[in-house]
């Protein structure tokens, strides 16, 4: 409403001081009680504003909301992010990254949406991506690679993610190969790497990241509660996820510069340094079977080198790893 709009514009102009309730009402107009209502409504919103008597109402933070202004206000990158697709609701922004792709989208464009109703992992499992506490979006890209060397950009975004999370929450997580970040050893993010491609040159590549930043505990299903976590658990406070979207951004753009100029041996150094797996005992579920033994490290295409206890070395393109 207009009330609303006045408010919050007397909000912004305050700076984070307090203003007197006498003198919201005096230029809103309205009564002390409709003021206050007014402020439980933002409250309710998720707005964070402190009532002191006497000094009247200060905001202390507003909603963590994402929008297309909110992820390009600040946003330090020339290409990556550029073109935004946000949405409030879609079924998987992979899926609407594919069809923009597919009509020609230009590298860089993002879909970003508040809720995913069917969000997706690999191998046609699901992610869990409720509304408002993630960071899920999808990242288009045409890479000049021949398709099997695509695997290296999903260990370049986790890489890419792993710095982000470090610059804006303070955490370090750790990498498992090859596409869990995890935090105390639960899963804070999933990333998910398709391509369109003819046998000898991609069309372009879909990046789903998906970053559970803000959930609390009880907020996730309870088969997932022993396996997940979030940023804000681990941190103990919650973090502005269109500023995330923003660093995640600039460190992909940085790391894919990198890559195509230099190749992909800078990533995989990094990589391994946020690696977990490697020179450890593992098991590695293939769609072809379990196979266990030493993580010897990556090859130079993003291929995981597993040596089993005969000697013999496994070369593994797609699986899931227990340590
Ligand atoms: P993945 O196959 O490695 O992991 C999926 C598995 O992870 C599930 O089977 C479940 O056990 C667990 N899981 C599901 N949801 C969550 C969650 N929120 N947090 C932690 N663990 C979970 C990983 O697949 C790739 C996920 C990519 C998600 C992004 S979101 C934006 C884009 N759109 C889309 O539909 N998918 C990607």
């Amino acid at each position: 409403s207009d009330t609303r709009k006045k408010l919050l514009e007397l909000f912004s102009e305050a700076n984070g001081d307090f203003i007197s309730g006498q003198k919201i009402s005096d230029i809103l107009g309205c009564s002390r009680t409709a003021v206050w209502k007014h402020i439980e409504d933002l409250r309710k919103e998720g707005f964070d504003l402190e009532a002191v008597r006497r000094l009247g109402y200060r905001i202390v933070s507003t909603p963590d909301k994402i929008t297309a202004n909110e992820i390009r206000l600040g946003l330090k990158t020339e290409v990556f992010g550029q073109t935004i697709y946000f949405e409030e609701e879609v079924t998987s922004t992979q899926k609407m990254a594919h069809q923009l792709a597919h009509e020609g989208a230009k590298e860089g464009t993002i879909v970003v949406a508040e809720l995913q109703t069917a969000g997706r992992g690999r191998m046609d499992r699901k992610w869990f991506s409720p509304k408002g506490t993630g960071i899920w979006m999808s990242l288009i890209l045409r890479p000049p690679i021949p398709p099997q060397k695509t695997p290296q950009l999903t260990l370049l975004t986790a890489v890419a993610i792993v710095q982000a999370i470090q610059e804006v929450a303070g955490l370090v997580p750790d990498i498992k190969w090859p596409n869990d970040i995890l935090i105390n050893g639960k899963k804070c993010v999933g990333i998910l790497t398709e391509l369109q491609a003819d046998p000898d040159r991609v069309h372009s590549v879909t990046i789903g990241m998906g970053v559970n930043v803000n959930h609390e505990r009880d907020q996730f299903p309870e088969d997932l509660r022993g396996i997940a976590t979030s940023l804000a658990i681990e941190k103990g406070e919650k973090i502005k996820r269109a500023r995330l979207i923003q660093e995640v951004l600039l460190k992909m753009e940085t790391l894919y510069r990198q890559y195509l100029q230099h190749g992909f041996l800078p990533i995989k150094l990094l990589w391994e340094g946020y690696a977990i797996s490697i020179g450890k005992e593992i098991t590695a579920r293939t769609l072809n079977g379990t196979i266990r033994g030493f993580a010897r490290g990556i090859t130079d295409e993003g291929v995981l080198i597993l040596e089993d206890h005969d000697g013999t070395i496994h070369y593994i393109h797609s699986a899931d790893i227990s340590l």
